[in-house]
């Protein structure tokens, strides 16, 4: 009898001991919704969600549309939330247009953290305002970036002359953050340098070109352009070697496709600002992890700049942060 009661104690000892560890060994799943699916910043990103999962043992979802538009990425949220993930990742592509959709995921239980861009105005968990309830927001410094690129756009033209922004659209909290910390940084410490009206593309790069002609038919005294994302750069640079400006017309260019490297050695960008869009997706999984399994979690993480221009681009330190395609 002794021994039948020991041997049940024994039991329910390694019941006890089993039993948390295989909570633990739930597997979540995470979706990553990026703000478009063919652009080498979201593959980047993806790359390093893919690589936190892994190490994390979770399934990570990767869904989007194939255009940087609230009307094509609510349809792909819905259906995400349809399939009740365990938390959802999401680059939201207006400020505004995807609080209401974003609410859905919330009110049905699904954590949502916003990755690159954000909602409201991305101070979260606060209590106030409709927009808060996100998680946490993980992203490069966009006003910080838009002054790196003033900076460089400043030296790159002497200090002085016509420059104009080509953007993607306004209610874009990434990209309308650049154009404001360009324009500041311009305005408090360069007074040489006019900026033209911004020009919106639509993240259309043939249409970003055809507007860098455009404006300098209109000024062919201009001598700068700052393309603050990705197909906004390549566009403008594009125009300029279109227009035969190439050197004489600047370009700094946010983002860092592979084809920058050309871009930088022929001379027609002098600067390319790259972001660390692999470091937000493994912060985002590690992130949506955490909360899943009890921990709390900043409410807010900043990522890193590598700076690119002719003199370090051959570096395989520098060279690490170009984009995947
Ligand atoms: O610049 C990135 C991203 O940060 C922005 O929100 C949208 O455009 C990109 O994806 C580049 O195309």
């Amino acid at each position: 009898k002794k021994i039948v009661a020991a041997l049940a104690a024994l039991a329910l000892c390694a019941a006890a001991l089993v039993t948390p560890a295989l909570a633990q060994d739930k597997k979540y799943t995470i979706a990553l919704i990026p703000g478009l699916t063919t652009d080498g910043f979201y593959i980047t990103m993806r790359k390093g969600a893919q690589a936190a999962a892994d190490a994390l043992g979770v399934t990570l979802v990767f869904q989007g549309a194939p255009d940087f538009n609230p009307v094509t990425q609510v349809p792909v949220l819905d259906a995400v939330i349809a399939k009740k993930p365990d938390a959802i990742l999401i680059a939201p592509t207006d400020k505004v247009q995807l609080v209401e959709p974003l609410r859905k995921a919330h009110d049905a239980g699904i954590p949502v953290i916003t990755v690159d861009t954000f909602i409201g105005s991305g101070v979260y968990q606060t209590g106030a305002g409709e927009a808060d309830f996100p998680l946490s927001y993980i992203a490069s410094d966009n006003v910080l970036g838009g002054e790196i690129a003033a900076r460089a756009l400043a030296k790159a033209i002497g200090d002085k002359g016509k420059v104009y922004v080509s953007n993607v659209k306004p209610g874009i909290s990434t990209t309308d953050q650049r154009e404001e910390g360009f324009k500041k940084e311009i305005a408090a410490n360069h007074p040489g340098i006019t900026v033209l009206e911004t020009q919106f593309n639509d993240n259309d790069a043939n249409k970003a070109a055809s507007q860098l002609q455009a404006v300098f038919a209109r000024n062919p005294d201009l001598v700068g352009v700052f393309g603050a994302n990705l197909f906004s750069a390549l566009g403008a640079a594009n125009g300029v070697q279109q227009a035969g400006q190439t050197g004489t017309v600047k370009v700094v260019a946010f983002d860092a496709p592979t084809s920058i490297v050309d871009n930088i050695n022929t001379g027609l960008v002098d600067v390319a600002i790259a972001q660390h869009p692999a470091e937000i997706g493994y912060f985002g999984v590690v992130s949506a992890y955490a909360h899943l399994t009890g921990q709390s979690i900043p409410v807010a993480i900043g990522t890193g700049f590598t700076i690119m221009d002719k003199a370090n681009i051959a570096d395989p330190n520098i060279s690490k942060y170009l984009y995947s395609e």
